[in-house]
Formats: structure tokens, C-alpha cells, sequence
């Protein structure tokens, strides 16, 4: 603004209720960037932010020399960018995938496809992306496809340098992860993954802008399903945090993607689905999340799927381990193999912790697996090999 428009100004009434994240500036900036806003020389991000930290790609900082310019020679700027096009220009069709089932819904406890018939989502999270991210690349997502799953999970750290630290970085892995599984024609999980941030009120405005601009990304993709909030923990309560933010979060997906099916966590890891029974979201397509370790976790979390369902909570087992809890330990196949069984006679979907070939039992793939696949059995971990010839049960 200084180089190209030294006259120009703005009017703070005027502009910065345009600016949703106004209160995020550097009071050393309100000038320029109200000028800026004015002159049309930024639009914002298509929810209204700005996000003065975040980093520009070369061809919006393009548009912003262009419409300075235009905006000097007295000529109108450039229209905003319309949002990024839906991606998935071809899609191979598998058994199982979003072209043979559509939209999905929710019918009472049951996920049911476009046509209302029950459908069961199995397959793989991935670790990590700013640790493991080489695991949800194309090859990777199409491997576990091909090994019969019909679900991804794209597991984005929001703490422990994931999405807070690099956000820009992280955003762009997670899309394209997303993407990588629409093409190969997979329901797919986009996880904003609390863990060492307990409680989602913490990041509500930056869980608000990611999944507005993903929501809009994605609108008219059948294929995303959107957790929210993998796990609140800590001193975290149903009623004062983790449901005022679901409600929040919801209604901003809900301003793009109608229908969309969002999974909502609960307290202590996403256990305490007694609390969101007693007192859940309203909306429609809501489903609540029970993650479970089967070296640590056994009846009594099964029994409160079974006092959830009976009181109309419709459950989804968005992360599930053979190990303990600390993703170590085991593994505790006859455990899982109790659990599985326990999901399936419910018609419960599920996704297994993780895709990726770290030291750790909870591990599918054994250290040294290829990042793109393809994997034989010598490839997979004693959890990978379990887990994976679930995959049809
Ligand atoms: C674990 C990973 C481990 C990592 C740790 C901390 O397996 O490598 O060091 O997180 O980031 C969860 C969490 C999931 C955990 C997993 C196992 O959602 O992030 O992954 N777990 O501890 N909840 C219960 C168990």
C-alpha cells in the first residue's frame, strides 16, 4: 500500500466489520489494511478473514500487486477467486465407495446411505500428517483401498506442531489427503485432532475458519465426513465446552455443506457419550465418537454404547486401537477381536489407529514399509494385519 496507493485510505466503519478476524491486527497495520479493504485491493478469505500470520502463495500475492495497480490506474480489481474446485476429476469406483452410496444420513442410530440402506464405514486413520504424512499420500490412500477398506481417516494434529504451529502447511496436506481419497472413491474422515489441547474451545475461532473453508471446499462432495474434535480431555465439561463448541462448529459447517455427516467428540478421550446422550446437539446427521484401546478399554465402554444407542445416540468408532491406550503395549487381538465383533452386530463403523510404520505396536505397517504401497502381508504389523482383514467382516 505504501508503494502503489499512498493516498489511499479507508474508513474504519465501513470496513472493518468485513474483517472478521479485525481484532487479530497489529494496531500498527488498521491502516493499511482498512485502506487495502477499500481500495479492493484484498477481499479476505472467503469466510471474511484475514489472517494477518498466515503466508500467501505466490499467485495471491500476484492478485494483490495486480489490483493495486488496476486500483492506481482507476480500474476496477479483479473479482475474488472463486473457491478452489472440488477436486476428483476422475474416480475409480470401488465396492463399498461413495459412487455405489452416495450422500450419506443418519436413520435414528444407523448411518445409511443416499438410499437409506444401513452402510458400515471401515478403515484405516492415518498417524500424525506433520510426522507421517508420507502415509497419506495418493499411493498410500489407494493401497488401503485396494486392501478392501471403504473409509479414510486424515488424522490433522492441531497441537505438537501440527496445524496451530504451521497452519498453512498443514492445510494443504490435509486437502490434498482428502482429495487422495476422493479419487479413489473413499469416504473419508477429516479430523481436526486435539490431544495435548484438551479442551476445543481453546482454537474455536481457528477450528471456525478451517472447516468453513473446508466445508465450502467440499460442498458438493458426498465423500467427507468432518470430526471436529478427536479428542477433549483434561478439565474439559460436556455442557461448558465441549457442546457450546460443537454447536458452533456445526452450524458453521452446516452454512456450506447441508448435509454432510459431522462426528462430535466427548470428554476423557471421547468417552463420556453418557454425558452427550443425556444431552445432545440438536441437528441432523450428528454422529458422537467413542474411541477405544483394546488392551485398556473393554464392557464397560461397550456398555455405554449399548445405554447410548437404546437412549437414540448414533455412534461411530472414529479411532480404535489393538494396543493400550498410549498406543503401545499388546497387541490385544482377542480383545479387539470382542470389539469388532460387538461393533458389527450394531452395524457401528469404525477406523483403526494408524497408517504408518512407526516403532509402536499400535502401527499397521512394520518399520521401512513403502510410503506408496503396495503391501503384502510381510509389510503389515501384527495390528496391521488384524485390522486389515477386518476390513469386510
Ligand atoms: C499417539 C501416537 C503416538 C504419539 C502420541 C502423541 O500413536 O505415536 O506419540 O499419540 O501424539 C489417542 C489419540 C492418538 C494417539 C493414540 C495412541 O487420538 O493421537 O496416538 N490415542 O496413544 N487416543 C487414545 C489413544
Amino acid at each position: 500500500m505504501k508503494a502503489l496507493l499512498p493516498q489511499a485510505r479507508g474508513d474504519y466503519a465501513a470496513q472493518s466489520p468485513k474483517i472478521k478476524d479485525f481484532s487479530a491486527l497489529d494496531g500498527r497495520y488498521y491502516d493499511a489494511v482498512l485502506a487495502a479493504y477499500a481500495s479492493g485491493v484484498v477481499h479476505g478469505d472467503p469466510d471474511g478473514s484475514f489472517r494477518p500470520k498466515d503466508t500467501l502463495s505466490r499467485a495471491e500475492a500476484c492478485t494483490l500487486f495486480q489490483n493495486a495497480a488496476k486500483a492506481q490506474a482507476g480500474q476496477p480489481p479483479v473479482p475474488s477467486p472463486p473457491p478452489a474446485p472440488s477436486p476428483a476429476p476422475s474416480v475409480q469406483p470401488r465396492q463399498g465407495g461413495a459412487s455405489q452410496n452416495g450422500w450419506l444420513q443418519v436413520k435414528g442410530t444407523q448411518l445409511s446411505n443416499a438410499a437409506g440402506e444401513p452402510i458400515v464405514l471401515r478403515g484405516m486413520s492415518s498417524h500424525g500428517l506433520q510426522w507421517y504424512g508420507q502415509f497419506a499420500s495418493p499411493g498410500a490412500i489407494a493401497a488401503t483401498a485396494d486392501c478392501g477398506a471403504n473409509l479414510f481417516r486424515v488424522a490433522m494434529y492441531t497441537g505438537e506442531g501440527g496445524y496451530l504451529s504451521q497452519p498453512a502447511a498443514m492445510k494443504a496436506k490435509a486437502a490434498a489427503a482428502v482429495d487422495a481419497a476422493i479419487a479413489n472413491d473413499l469416504y473419508v474422515i477429516l479430523d481436526w485432532h486435539i490431544l495435548s489441547d484438551g479442551n476445543p474451545m481453546a482454537h474455536v475461532e481457528e477450528a471456525a475458519a478451517f472447516f468453513a473453508e473446508m466445508a465450502q471446499r467440499y460442498r458438493d462432495v458426498p465423500n467427507v465426513l468432518y470430526e471436529i474434535c478427536n479428542e477433549p480431555n483434561g478439565n474439559v465439561s460436556w455442557a461448558g465446552d465441549v457442546k457450546p463448541y460443537a454447536q458452533r462448529i456445526v452450524s458453521v459447517i452446516r452454512a456450506h455443506s447441508p448435509k454432510a455427516v459431522i462426528l462430535i467428540g466427548s470428554p476423557t478421550w471421547s468417552q463420556d457419550i453418557h454425558l452427550a446422550a443425556a444431552d445432545p446437539v440438536a441437528g441432523d446427521n450428528l454422529m458422537y465418537t467413542l474411541h477405544f484401546y483394546a488392551g485398556t478399554h473393554g464392557a464397560e465402554l461397550r456398555g455405554r454404547i449399548d445405554d447410548a444407542l437404546a437412549k437414540g445416540l448414533p455412534i461411530f468408532v472414529s479411532e480404535w486401537g489393538t494396543s493400550r491406550a498410549d498406543g503401545s503395549g499388546g497387541v490385544f487381538l482377542q480383545q479387539a477381536e470382542v470389539w469388532l465383533d460387538f461393533l458389527d452386530a450394531r452395524g457401528i463403523s469404525w477406523c483403526g489407529w494408524s497408517l504408518c510404520d512407526k516403532s509402536e505396536s499400535s502401527a499397521a505397517l512394520r518399520p521401512g514399509a513403502p510410503p506408496d504401497g503396495p503391501w503384502d502381508q510381510s509389510h503389515l504389523s501384527e495390528s496391521g494385519r488384524f485390522m486389515f482383514s477386518r476390513f469386510h467382516s
